[in-house]
């Protein structure tokens, strides 16, 4: 196991206490490990929940620079998000646990292929959501039935900040480019937590060991880093294809490549990768079909093959016309001609937003005198206002 267990074998029984005060095995904090290994993960340290007190300052300074655009839930509770107490009065300890996911190839490879489409690296294989949560449970009824005490469990949707609390149970550190860190594994661990009414003993926390690198901040191309250890995340690529519903915003268009659902491009300019080891977990393995599916492909997909495509995959909760729309933005990006007949059908999908997406691909792949004549043919059949502004505005009309 990597992570915070470090000074674990040094802690006394008498502070190892149940909600009740009753001591208990001074081995529990082994067992744990050892159980939750067995249960896959990679990764595991407690933290105090007070550990992470001065979050909620930056959180607060995150939200009113907007930079959460429009995932409001971030900014529904800060108080309660950025402190575990307020989420839970009764919670005495957060066990923090990383699960490795790193890849079995270079995940800048395939923004080479410019008629393939980039998935990112976390999106390959099964829902993490789903897996890690069952695991967290498993884990959670195992302490339980040990130990005693009361249990919640979160992965990732919970108004939980799990990077600084992973980063004070010592499992990494947050680095410039805000992910945690871990010296063993590199960008690739994800995350989740078990908040416990036991009083466990605590892990040291990692210093920063980014020190004067700035690998991910240059790597960024859409420019999303507003400072060091600072993200808007509105214009991040990961935001912009996963959380966004709207039409890709222009200045971003180019940038994103073929990238279509997330981005890896800070992660993997990390030089603590050097470190990063192939994941163990085969439901999060990459799918063979998702590591570089074509473009033409994907455009075909209608809703239900959409939906059997990724089944049990994180990709299916933006929803067909969204995940359409980035595969238009990557097809605009691809210099391949062949895909124009891919767009030229799009332009009379079902929805607006699919055919937006469509214009912008072939004022790419086309000459201009094909788009302006293509634009006269069909711009008084569209009903959409987005979508004639679409056909507009390579013709600065
Ligand atoms: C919202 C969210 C996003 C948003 C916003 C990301 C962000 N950085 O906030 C978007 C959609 C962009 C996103 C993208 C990704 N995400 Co995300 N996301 C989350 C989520 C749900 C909440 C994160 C959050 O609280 N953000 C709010 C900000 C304010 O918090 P913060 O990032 O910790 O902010 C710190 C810094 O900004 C710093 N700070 C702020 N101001 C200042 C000022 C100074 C001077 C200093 C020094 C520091 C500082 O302090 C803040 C507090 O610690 C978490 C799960 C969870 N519940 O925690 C997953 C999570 C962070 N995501 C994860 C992943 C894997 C990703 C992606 C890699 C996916 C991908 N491949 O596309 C990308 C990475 C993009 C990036 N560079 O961050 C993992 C990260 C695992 C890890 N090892 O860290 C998490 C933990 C999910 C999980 N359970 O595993 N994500
Ligand atoms: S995930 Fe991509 S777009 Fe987002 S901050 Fe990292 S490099 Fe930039
Ligand atoms: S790339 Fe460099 S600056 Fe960014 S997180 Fe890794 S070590 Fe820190």
């Amino acid at each position: 196991m990597a992570g915070g267990r470090a000074g674990l074998a040094d802690l006394c029984g008498s502070r190892f206490l149940s909600a009740e005060g009753a001591p208990f095995p001074a081995d529990l904090n082994e067992q744990l490990a050892k159980e939750a290994k067995s249960l896959g993960f990679d990764a595991i340290g407690i933290a105090d929940p007070a550990a992470i007190d001065g979050v909620r300052e930056k959180l607060e300074a995150f939200l009113e620079a907007g930079a959460h655009g429009e995932m409001e839930w971030l900014a529904d509770n800060p108080a309660r998000r950025a402190d575990p107490k307020v989420m839970w009065q009764d919670v005495r300890s957060v066990i923090m646990l990383g699960m490795n996911y790193g890849p079995d190839e270079n995940p800048m490879a395939i923004l080479a292929e410019r008629s393939n489409a980039a998935i990112s690296i976390y999106a390959r294989g099964d829902d993490y959501h789903d897996l890690i949560k069952k695991r967290l449970k498993q884990l959670a009824r195992w302490l339980i039935a040990e130990a005693g005490g009361e249990v919640k469990v979160f992965v990732d949707t919970a108004a939980v900040m799990e990077k600084p609390l992973a980063s004070a149970a010592g499992l990494g550190w947050q680095g410039k480019h805000t992910n945690m860190v871990s010296r063993d594994f590199g960008s690739w661990l994800f995350l989740g937590a078990i908040f416990t009414t036991l009083d466990l003993p605590r892990d040291e926390p990692i210093a920063d060991r980014c020190g004067s690198c700035r690998a991910c901040l240059d790597s960024c191309p859409t420019l999303a880093f507003i400072a060091p250890y600072r993200l808007d995340a509105r214009r991040c690529i990961s935001y912009l294809t996963i959380e966004h519903k709207g039409p890709i915003p222009h200045e971003f268009r180019k940038a994103m490549g073929n990238r279509i659902y997330g981005c890896d491009d800070c992660l993997a300019a990390c030089p603590w990768n050097k470190f990063a080891q192939e994941g163990r977990e085969a439901k999060l393995a990459a799918r063979d079909q998702l590591r570089a599916p074509s473009l033409a492909e994907l455009s075909k997909l209608d809703d239900a093959a959409f939906r059997a495509l990724f089944t049990k995959s994180p990709v299916k909760r933006i929803g067909r016309n969204r995940f359409l729309r980035n595969v238009l933005i990557a097809i605009g990006n691809s210099g391949d001609a062949t895909l124009i007949d891919e767009a030229r059908r799009l332009l009379h999908d079902d929805s607006p937003l699919v055919r937006g997406a469509a214009v912008w691909a072939l004022a790419q792949l086309q000459s201009g005198d094909e788009f302006a004549e293509l634009s006269m043919s069909i711009i008084d059949t569209e009903s959409d206002d987005m979508v004639r502004a679409e056909w507009r505005a390579p013709l600065a009309l």
